[in-house]
Order: structure tokens, then sequence, then C-alpha cells
């Protein structure tokens, strides 16, 4: 007889757990959730109470873009404390501790946690329900392998599709992304491909739109502040989203400290890489960057301040002297500014003010101060290209960087994000995917509902002109971007509810998220913790560094190792062998590991098990800093860039032809300059009627993403709130801490107001990815951003445009 399990227990009181604690990441914690069972380590000789305390390098391998070892205490099967790197210097540049935060030192949590999935799951209720019944994993792979096989026989393997997944994205062998070194991908590979998808959840729009400008998305790492006079940050917060002692923020404190550098900090919010270190806070309004840059362009021009030997030398479309001939006459970046462009508007301060809210004097002022003080290290974060209008935006604050001729030198930057260094290692082969069509990875689903009605032209499909195959089956593999991390979670959930379009929803993962609770087979993974890997990709600016993140603990429950879930669906496939190659997870890490020597001298003295020993190897860049566009600068002749001319573009030949030629929706601006383009659901959108704010998100540090969103301490170390002015909180009698309905035509989340001058009257803002809580009336009750956000994509990328919303919000209770 099968049990029913109606959900997993997600219902711990954790508010009430916490009274009892103190302090954050402290041992003491665990004794406070000893209601939470923790399976007894399998395969034990040894009677636990007889087991020595034993000292196990592991590490955190989310998404935050940073990676940390974590030094497991493990006790009779358990971890009992968690610590973090204690080799190397305390001192900045030396070799410096990789430091986990506070959420990695959490992991217990995470491990230990009540909404943890224990056995493989079978969905009986309707889809999305969230009611299982547990079955064995035989009925598993056999469910799985049997639908694989029909939907393949029936729609091909261009039906199948792995969505944006980065629940693991540091791992090796059970790395969840990208797609050409993930082990789902050579799962999917293995059995003969699947749709593929281009473009990120992070950066669609700046990695798509900059390429086109300088070929690449290059930039200077963070650590080359030694050299800079001044930082000029748009929409960048390293404080909250590169935090730990590998991270960016301490590099770059530090750098600053060393060079004296001045730091402006642009951003609708005044965020906590300011927080006191800043020497100006300039507030924007989201999505108007660009409309700043041409105020201040104005300003250098007509006072001639800008670099024009450096526009004559290494850019085409600055001015009339290396626009292409291709452009209309005055189609250049100066006529443009000067008002001497097609739309015969000259960029003046008090233009700029009116869309930015910035004053007038202020730009005046602040363009005389970034042209003057060289170099300067100008850097957007992903903040300001999360928007409708993100792909101009990005390049629009590069321009920045040109005018003033701070690319490809020391102290400068190219006005993209931090460089950074990482230390080339072997992964595990993903293998060729023979299927080439990509959908914008922002756009599935689309392609769940109108896949066969999608094209090159009009959806920016690459690799087809247009789909065969509606999404037929999703293999979600740690990843919460089926529902909590995508837009518009009620348009998703309406979708999945249809079982007709989405014949089948597997889902991997270690806990009960809202992504889990629609899946047709789900499946409980191995933490980190209960496995053997190597964590990759770590870096801090100029020095990288790879972990050996070793078993700690045994599975819990009936959990298993992705490599073993893969393998065992792969078998009923027929195709075990193609997937495993005939080696163990063990195995196949002393192979790369065995490879990585032969092809990096580094790694030749140091054996597998010294690795293993030592938790973590670093490596600095021998390149010193890095230094985008280094060589173009000195002989652009001999080392031209990757773009059409060899030059960085400041008119783009190739955006002037997608501009003429793409199907473009209402609103939708691609334009062949870097200039200010109005967003659909911008500051000046006639939906501000209706609703009256602008509602930008942020990446917390309380989470990565929705990722240690159950873990009770971080929640309460900083809770989730959104940010109001205190002027826009007294128009709607919202007192501070009172709980606020946020709401427009997607959805409605309630949520803690924080009424604060640390955001723009006319602006809101709230931390993304708190878990979505909804109450069966659509209405969310966690401050879950995604119900408010949109699915229509941006322009050129196609991209998540979910920093540009309007809202409305209202007391609880209130009128
Ligand atoms: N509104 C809004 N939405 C956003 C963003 C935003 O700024 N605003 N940001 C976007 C961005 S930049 C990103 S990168 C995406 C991130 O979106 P996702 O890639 O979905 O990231 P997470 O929410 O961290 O989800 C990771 C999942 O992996 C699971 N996981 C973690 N470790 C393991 C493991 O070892 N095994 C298994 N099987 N599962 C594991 C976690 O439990 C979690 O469910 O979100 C995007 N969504
Ligand atoms: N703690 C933590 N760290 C993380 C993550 C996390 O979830 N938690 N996620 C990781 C991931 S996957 C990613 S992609 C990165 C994300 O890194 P980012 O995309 O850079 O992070 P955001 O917080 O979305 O945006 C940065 C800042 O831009 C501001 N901003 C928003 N819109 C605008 C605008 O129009 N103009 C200007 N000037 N500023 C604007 C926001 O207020 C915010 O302070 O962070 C990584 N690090
Ligand atoms: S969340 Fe990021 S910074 Fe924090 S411990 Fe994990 S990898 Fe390190
Ligand atoms: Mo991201």
């Amino acid at each position: 007889m099968h049990k029913l399990v109606s959900d997993q227990p997600t219902s711990l009181p954790r508010r009430d757990l916490l009274k009892n604690s103190v302090v954050l990441g402290s041992a003491a914690l665990v004794a406070n959730n000893l209601s939470i069972p923790i399976a007894k380590a399998q395969n034990q000789t040894t009677p636990p109470s007889l087991q020595e305390e034993k000292l196990v390098w592991s590490a955190c391998t989310v998404n935050c873009h940073s990676r940390c070892p974590l030094r497991m205490h493990v006790k009779d099967g358990v971890i009992t404390y968690v610590e973090t790197d204690n080799l190397g210097e305390d001192i900045y540049g030396d070799f410096h501790q990789v430091r986990a935060c506070a959420r990695g030192r959490s992991m217990r949590r995470r491990v230990y946690n009540p909404d943890r999935l224990k056995y493989p799951m079978k969905r009986i209720g309707k889809r999305g329900e969230g009611k299982f019944k547990r079955i064995s994993w035989e009925e598993a792979f056999e469910e799985i392998a049997n639908n694989l096989k029909r939907i393949i026989k029936e729609h091909g393997n261009e039906s199948l599709y792995l969505p944006f997944a980065t629940g693991t994205i540091g791992a090796t062998v059970a790395a969840s992304y990208p797609p050409p070194r993930s082990i789902a991908s050579r799962f999917m590979n293995s059995i003969g491909g699947c749709l593929g998808h281009h473009g990120t959840y992070s950066y669609s729009q700046i990695f798509e739109a900059m390429p086109f400008m300088y070929g690449s998305n290059a930039a200077n790492s963070p650590t080359d502040i030694e050299n800079s006079k001044l930082v000029v940050y748009f929409g960048n917060n390293p404080a909250e989203t590169r935090m730990s002692g590998g991270g960016v923020t301490y590099l770059a404190q530090q750098a600053m400290e060393r060079s004296q550098a001045k730091m402006i900090m642009i951003d609708p919010r005044y965020n906590d890489t300011a927080g006191g270190r800043e020497d100006e806070w300039v507030p924007i309004r989201p999505g108007t960057d660009a409309a700043f840059v041409e105020g201040m362009a104005y300003v250098m021009i007509t006072e001639n301040l800008v670099d024009q030997a450096f526009l004559d030398t290494y850019c085409v479309g600055y001015d009339e002297k290396t626009l292409p001939a291709s452009a209309k006459p005055n189609a250049h970046y100066k006529a443009y500014i000067l008002g001497d462009g097609e739309d015969g508007i000259a960029k003046t301060p008090e233009w700029a003010e009116k869309i930015t809210s910035i004053p007038k004097a202020t730009i005046v002022r602040l363009a005389r101060e970034i042209a003057t003080t060289k170099p300067a290290y100008i850097c957007q974060g992903w903040g300001p290209q999360r928007h409708a209008n993100g792909e101009q935006t990005s390049r629009a604050i590069a321009m920045l960087a040109c005018l003033t001729g701070n690319v490809g030198i020391s102290g400068g930057n190219s006005g993209s994000r931090e460089g950074f260094y990482t230390i080339p290692f072997v992964r595990l082969p993903a293998m060729d995917n023979p299927i080439k069509a990509k959908i914008p990875i922002f756009m599935w689903t689309d392609a769940v509902t109108r896949g066969t009605e999608m094209t090159a032209l009009k959806d920016g499909l690459k690799g087809a002109e247009k789909l065969n195959k509606n999404i037929k089956f999703i293999l979600n593999y740690a990843g919460n971007c089926i529902i909590n991390q995508h837009s518009d979670i009620n348009r998703t959930l309406d979708i999945l509810s249809d079982e007709s379009q989405l014949e089948m929803l597997v889902v991997i993962d270690n806990h009960m998220t809202s992504t889990a609770k629609c899946a047709d087979i789900l499946l409980p993974d191995c933490t980190t913790s209960e496995q053997m890997d190597f964590c990759m990709d770590g870096s801090a600016g100029n020095m990288g560094y790879v972990i050996f993140a070793d078993k700690a603990i045994e599975p819990q429950f009936e959990c298993k190792p992705i490599y073993e879930i893969l393998s065992g669906i792969a078998e009923k496939m027929g195709a075990k062998e193609i997937f495993t190659e005939g080696r163990t997870q063990e195995e196949w890490l002393r192979h790369l590991y065995q490879q990585t020597q032969s092809k990096n001298p580094f790694f030749q003295d140091i054996s597998f098990e010294e690795f293993r020993e030592r938790g973590i190897i670093k490596q600095k860049d021998p390149n010193g800093h890095m230094v985008a566009f280094k060589k173009f600068r000195e002989d652009p002749i001999a080392n031209p860039l990757t773009t059409p001319s060899g030059k960085i573009e400041v008119y783009s030949e190739r955006l002037a032809k997608i501009a003429e030629t793409w199907e473009l929706q209402e609103g939708d601006i691609i334009s062949p300059l870097p200039i200010y383009a109005p967003a659909v659901e911008g500051w000046d959108d006639p939906k501000r009627a209706q609703y009256p704010l602008q509602l930008v998100g942020f990446h917390y540090k309380s989470r990565v993403h929705s990722t240690y969103g159950n873990v009770d301490v971080l929640d309460q170390a900083s809770l989730q709130s959104v940010w109001i002015n205190p002027i826009d909180a007294a128009q709607r009698g919202i007192k501070h801490n009172q709980m606020v309905r946020i709401f427009n035509d997607r959805g409605e989340t309630r949520v803690m107001a924080n009424v604060t001058p640390r955001i723009l009257p006319g602006v809101v803002a709230m931390g993304e990815g708190a878990w979505y809580k909804p109450d069966g009336q659509k209405v969310d009750h966690n401050g879950s951003f995604n119900v408010l956000t949109t699915q229509r994509p941006s322009p050129l990328s196609k991209g998540n445009p979910q920093h540009t919303n309007l809202v409305q919000i209202a007391a609880v209770g209130g009128a």
C-alpha cells in the first residue's frame, strides 16, 4: 500500500522557534530544531555513539556568484557545527580567506529542514495542488522513462526541455547549470537531445547588448580599483550580491581604501553598498539611467570635456567622422545629444531631469566631475538591465566610459560589471545536443502554449527559423524558475493546470518548493553535504579558487544523488552506458581531476587525496589585475575587437538591421545608438494613472533567490518588506511595519511596509525570491515578487524585465 502524503510538513512555526534562539549560526540553535526528524545514517557499521567528531570540507554551491568552503563538524552522522575557510591570510590580496556568509553558515538548517523531500512521490490531485503519494525509486524511474519514450515518439526530442535552474551552479558533477556543462544536459543529450535555450535570468539584456558595442562583456577586475580615482556604480550592490569573503564587496572596499577613490552610487534605493561609505548617492527613477548619461553627455560635449582622441581612434559612430556609410546623415551620437538628430530634441540636463528626477544642477556637476577625474571605474550591476528597456540602458552606461576614455586602461573600466578570474578546470562533459533550436530562456511558458507559432524574427529563436513542437516534457533539476522565480506566477499556474499542454513535469529538489508542488513526479535529491563533488568557478576578483566538497553525511531519508537518479532513468531508456561511461560519481571526479592535472600544470603537484585534505586551492590571475580591452587600447589595428568594424560600435549597423527586420511589439525599441528608450510599464506609461508606483526588485541578503528562503534564522535576520518613501506612505495612511497589499492586474501580495527615506518617492522596492504562499484566493502572503511581474519579454534579448513593474499599494484593512 502506498502511503498518502498530502504535502510535506511545511508548518513548523518558524517565528516561534526563534524565541529560543539568540545568535545566528550558533550550535545551540540545533537543539531548538530537534523536532525536525534527522534520518539515521545508513550503512553504518560503528554504533553512532562511538564515533569521533570529524571535520569534512564541503561547500555552498548556490547561485550567488560566490562559492564558499564550509568545514562541517560531523558527529554520529550529523552535522553539528559549520565553519568556513581558515586558511591563508586575513589580509586582502594575499590569498585571503574565502569566508562564507551567514547563509552558507546556516547550511545545517537547509539540510535538516522540515521542508526536506524524503521519498520519490507521484502527484495524486490536480497539478499544483501539492498532493502526492509515496512511490519507490523503481516506480519513479519506470514512470519517467515510459513517459519520455512516449513523448519522444509522439512529438520528438524537440518537445523536451530543461528550464533555467541554478540551485547547484557551483558544483561539478552535480551542476544544474549552464547547459554546456550541466548533468541534466548530459542526461538529455544521452537520450537524443532537447530544445535548447539562450540567455539567462541574470543578465540576458546586457549580455546580448554589449557584444554589439564591444564584441564582448569584458570588464576590469574590482581589485583594479586600487588604481582608480573615482568609482561610479550604476545599480551595483556588491554588499548584498557579492557578500562573501571571496566576493567583490570586500575587495572593492579594500581597493577603494588604498586608492582613496570617491564612490558615486546611482540607484533608486540607498543600497547597502552605499551604506555610509559612498561620497554621493544619486537616486534615480528606475529604467532611466540612459537619460542621465545623455544629460551628462550634453554637458561634456558642450563644455569640451569628452575624450575626443579616444572617440576618434577607437569608436565608430560618435560623430560624422566615423559614422558608417550605411547610416542616415546625422544618425550619430553627437547629433542625437545636441538635438540635431532625427528627434530634434537636445538632451540637456533640464530634459534629463524630467525623466530621471535627478536635479539638473546635479547632472551638470557630476558630468564635470566624472569627465575630469581619471581613471574612473564606471561599472553597472545587473539591476539596470533587468528591465523592459535593459538592452538600451546597459549600452548607454557603457557609453559614459567611452565618452570619458576610461576603456582599456588600468583603474578604468568598460562600463560593464566587474570582471573576474577563474581557474581552468575540466568539467563533466555534457556532450552535444543534436537539437539546434534555442528559445529565449525567459519564454518557456510561450513555448508550452504556442511554441509552433514562435519564430526567429518575432520571438528571438536562435538556431532555427521556427519551432516544430510545443514543449511537452520538462525536467526541472535544482531550479525554482517554474513558479517562484519566473514572472507572472498566476499565468504560469493557469498554463500548467492544462495537463494536455505540458504533459509531464519532473522536479528534482531538496525541498518542497512552489515548483515542487506542481510536479507530476517529485524526486528527493541529496544536498551538497551528502555527496562528493568539486565546487568550481570560485573567484575573488583576480584570485580564483576551487573547493573539494566532500561527503559530510550519508544521504538523508531515501534521497539519492542526482548522478544516481539520472543514471536510473537513463538505464530504463537504454542509455545508461552513454550517460555513465561505466563510472561512478567518485570515479568521474578522479577522472576529471586527472584530466585537469594533465592540462593545468598548477595542479600537477597536488594529488586528489591532497586536494581532499586541503579543501580549497587558490590561484592568482597570472596576468595581475584584469584590464578589459587592454591590448585593443594599446594597438587597435593589431588587436581589433570582434565587432564587424573591429572598433567600439557606438553606432551598430547590425542593430540598425535588426530594428528594421524584426517584428517588434508596440512599444519595443531597438536603436543602433546606445540611447534612452522609454520602457513599457516605465515611469511615463499611461498605466501609471491606475498603478502609480514603480516597483523594482533587488537580490536580497537573506536568501539566494528562493534558496535559503525557508531558513528561519535568516528570515528573522532580515525580514521581508516593501520599501516605501514616507511621502508615498503618508498619502496612503501607511505606517512603518504595517501590513500592506501590493497589487496590479496580474496579482497581489501582502508584506510589511518598510517606510524609509532610503527610496525615491514614486518608487517602491522589494527583495526577490521570497517563497510563494498563496491563500487559495490567488493572494500571496509572503512578499513573493513574481505574482506582480510580466511575461512580456524585453525587445532584443527577449529577456526577463522583472525590475519593471507598475503597482499600487494600500494598507491591509485600510480604505
Ligand atoms: N522578480 C524577480 N525574479 C527573479 C529575479 C529578480 O531579480 N526578480 N532574478 C532572476 C535571477 S537573476 C535568477 S539567477 C533566477 C534564479 O532562479 P533559480 O535558478 O530557480 O534559483 P533558486 O530560486 O535559488 O532555486 C534553486 C532551486 O534549487 C534547489 N536546490 C538547491 N540546492 C540543490 C541541490 O543540491 N539539489 C537539488 N536538486 N536542488 C537544489 C533549491 O531548493 C531551489 O528550489 O531567479 C530570477 N527571478
Ligand atoms: N544575497 C544574494 N546575492 C546574490 C543573489 C541573491 O539572490 N542573493 N543572486 C545572485 C545572482 S544569480 C545575480 S544574477 C546577481 C544579481 O545582481 P544584480 O542584478 O546586480 O542585483 P539586483 O539587486 O537585482 O540589482 C542591483 C541594484 O540595482 C538597483 N536597480 C534596479 N533597477 C535599477 C535601475 O533602473 N537603475 C539603477 N541605477 N539601479 C537599479 C537595485 O535597487 C539594486 O540595488 O546577484 C547574485 N548575488
Ligand atoms: S550564499 Fe554565496 S556568499 Fe554565502 S556562503 Fe553560499 S556561496 Fe558563499
Ligand atoms: Mo541571476
